[in-house]
């Protein structure tokens, strides 16, 4: 079976990085007790270790060397074909109640599933290699800053991990020798990578998580999604700061006045391409800086919110990447890269749909079967990987490192709707701003398994991340406003509106930079805007769209509001709000009645 690569035995002097925390040594014998491994690797993440793990990797097959010319450091993994994405419908929240993880998580009781993965787990490792992860999410010196250990028979989770975090002796010093100190559990497994037996569980509660059965990103590479989403949000919310799916850049205009803004948009609907975004030639003198692409922590500091990126690296969509759409991203994977699920050329170079220049007249596909340009499948998975470290990226922010974080002047939400929903609009007040984020929704991606591009409502763009019940992370957005005495400026932004020929009304991308000018504008008091019942919005002569190619009537729609299509909307966010079962505060009722009202004559 794929992936299932037996035991390794290092040479002395790697693998033998044993932390001395009584509490981690105790729950990683329980743990090898349980799985029976032949071993055990303790990761340091240092070079020789790295060097020894890829050649280990390559021997077996969890790697493909690509050509070192081409792409220097850099390896493919092809993870099994029933393997690709994040699995929702196994992924799990077990809270002592099913009313903790809310209508929108899977619940288990935690007694029954704990015993249920002991089973599973029985043994799991025997003939094979547990490893021994330990990490660390956010800057050393950030009071956000949360220790990890991840156990792993996976090699490619133990190499991405190196990349994603800041993993080995620096996470050891921070976690120290307290046995009572707060860290996560996190016990990964491939088992035999079937998906009966694949379950990712969180059991925030014990700040512990367990998944098995998968071999694939945010299924398995547990600081991401399991630790600094889904755990880190009932963290954050017991503990009065935020974890969010989103982005944060810096941009600084020519005269060097710089904002942080923050943006959640929903799995594979651009949060990498914006975070790295550069502006067109006509912004001449402007400069977007990266701080982080997927996940935001913040915190409130003198009345503002601050943020942090707790990753290391990036875990970003491979497909519709290139020079023309993301110049960034390119340079950031032109080394030091695990590719997986693209494709490979005859020459040992990758390849994906979309990529610069003509297609290769042959390569070898995703699954490792032979593919041309006549092939009926798509050469990689739509929902291939870069693994790649952020000091890849040309564009990183200089306080990426910032313990304190970066102050944040806009949080802007946003999703892909071919319809209803204008290019870019901002909330009257936090509440409001809250409630766009509450009721956003978005077209299905290929982020996860299941249907592709069926409108879903994504609250926060945390659907599949709140640990917790939703009605309380409501509230909790609800309650840090009124701590703010400064507050981040809401917006809601649609790249993905499509005209009636069933194209993209615009061209997104660096022409995004036009939507964040206005937005930057607004939160310095300038930009024009007009009121409508959505919010504030701009008109076509307040956005800067000098020197780009877009007619006016495309603009008009763009930034049009259709009433029946709204009416169809508010219903919309009534019947998603129903659904939840009562647990929506009166506050955020009231906002929708104030926008129906809003549009009534
Ligand atoms: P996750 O890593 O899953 O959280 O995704 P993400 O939100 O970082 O999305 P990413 O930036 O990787 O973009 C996903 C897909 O959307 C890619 O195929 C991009 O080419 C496409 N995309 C990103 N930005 C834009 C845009 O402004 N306009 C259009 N039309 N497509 C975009
Ligand atoms: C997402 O789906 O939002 C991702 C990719 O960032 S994964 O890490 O697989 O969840
Ligand atoms: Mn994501």
């Amino acid at each position: 079976m794929k992936n299932l690569a037996p035991a390794i035995f290092p040479p002395k002097g790697i693998g033998d990085a044993k932390p001395s925390n009584r509490a981690v040594l105790d729950w990683v014998h329980e743990i090898a007790t349980l799985t029976q491994p032949e071993n055990i690797f303790w990761c340091d993440g240092s070079e020789r270790e790295n060097e020894f793990l890829i050649a280990e990797s390559l021997k077996q097959n969890v790697l493909i060397e690509l050509n070192q010319k081409k792409v220097p450091g850099s390896y493919l993994h092809r993870s099994n074909p029933n393997d690709v994405a994040r699995v929702e419908q196994f992924t799990f929240v077990c809270t002592p109640t099913k009313q903790e993880a809310g209508p929108t998580n899977n619940w288990a009781e935690p007694r029954e599933i704990y015993a249920k993965l002991r089973e599973l787990l029985r043994g799991a490792m025997r003939g094979r290699t547990m490893f021994v992860i330990p990490y660390m999410m956010g800057p050393a010196d950030s009071p956000l800053t949360k220790v990890g250990f991840e156990i792993t028979d996976s090699k490619y989770v133990v190499l991405s991990l190196r990349t994603m975090t800041r993993m080995g002796e620096i996470a050891l010093r921070r976690l120290g020798d307290d046995p009572s100190a707060e860290w996560n559990r996190g016990v990964h497994s491939l088992l035999d990578v079937n998906p009966e037996r694949r379950f990712i569980c969180h059991f925030p509660q014990d700040n512990t998580i367990i998944s098995v059965g998968s071999g694939y990103g945010g299924n398995v590479l547990l600081s991401k999604k399991c630790l600094a989403l889904r755990i880190g949000s009932y963290l954050a919310c017991k503990q009065g700061w935020m974890a969010e799916h989103m982005l944060i850049l810096g941009v600084e205009s020519p005269e060097g006045r710089k904002h942080y803004v923050a943006a959640a948009f929903p799995s594979a609907c651009g949060k990498t391409n914006f975070a790295m975004l550069i502006p067109p030639a006509h912004f001449k003198g402007w400069k977007v800086t990266s701080v982080g692409d997927d996940i935001g922590w913040m915190r409130i500091r003198d009345g503002r919110l601050y943020a942090v990126n707790p990753e290391n690296g990036y875990f970003g969509v491979v497909p519709g990447t290139s020079y023309k759409s993301n110049p960034n991203a390119m340079r950031s994977i032109a080394h030091d890269t695990i590719y997986t699920n693209v494709a490979l050329t005859d020459d040992g170079d990758v390849w994906w749909e979309g990529k610069d220049g003509d297609p290769p007249a042959h390569a070898i596909d995703w699954r490792g079967n032979d593919w041309t340009p006549q092939s009926k499948e798509k050469a990689a998975h739509p929902n291939s990987r870069f693994t790649t470290p952020m000091r890849n990226n040309p564009a990183l922010d200089p306080d990426v490192e910032k313990g304190e974080g970066v102050p944040i002047s806009a949080i802007i939400f946003g999703g892909r709707r071919s319809d209803t929903v204008p290019l870019v609009y901002q909330a009257f007040d936090w509440s409001h701003g809250v409630y766009l984020g509450a009721t956003m929704a978005s077209e299905t991606t290929a982020a996860a398994t299941g249907a592709v591009g069926r409108v879903r409502r994504d609250p926060m763009a945390m659907l599949p991340f709140c640990g917790y019940n939703i009605g309380d992370y409501f509230q909790h957005w609800l309650d840090i406003g009124k701590r703010l005495s400064n507050p981040p400026l809401i917006f809601n932004v649609n790249w993905f509106r499509k005209g009636a020929d069933g194209k993209f009304l615009w061209s997104g991308f660096g022409e995004n930079m036009r939507v964040l000018k206005w937005i930057i504008d607004r939160c310095e008091g300038s930009g024009g805007a007009l009121k409508s019942p959505i919010g504030w919005l701009p008109s076509p002569h307040d956005l800067d769209l000098a020197e780009l190619d877009i007619d006016h009537n495309a603009v008009d729609e763009l930034l049009g509001l259709d009433h029946e299509e709204w009416q169809k909307e508010i219903a919309a966010h009534k019947e998603f709000f129903d659904s939840l079962g009562g647990v929506v505060s009166e506050e955020l009722q009231r906002q929708r009645d104030q926008l129906a009202a809003r549009f009534k004559p």
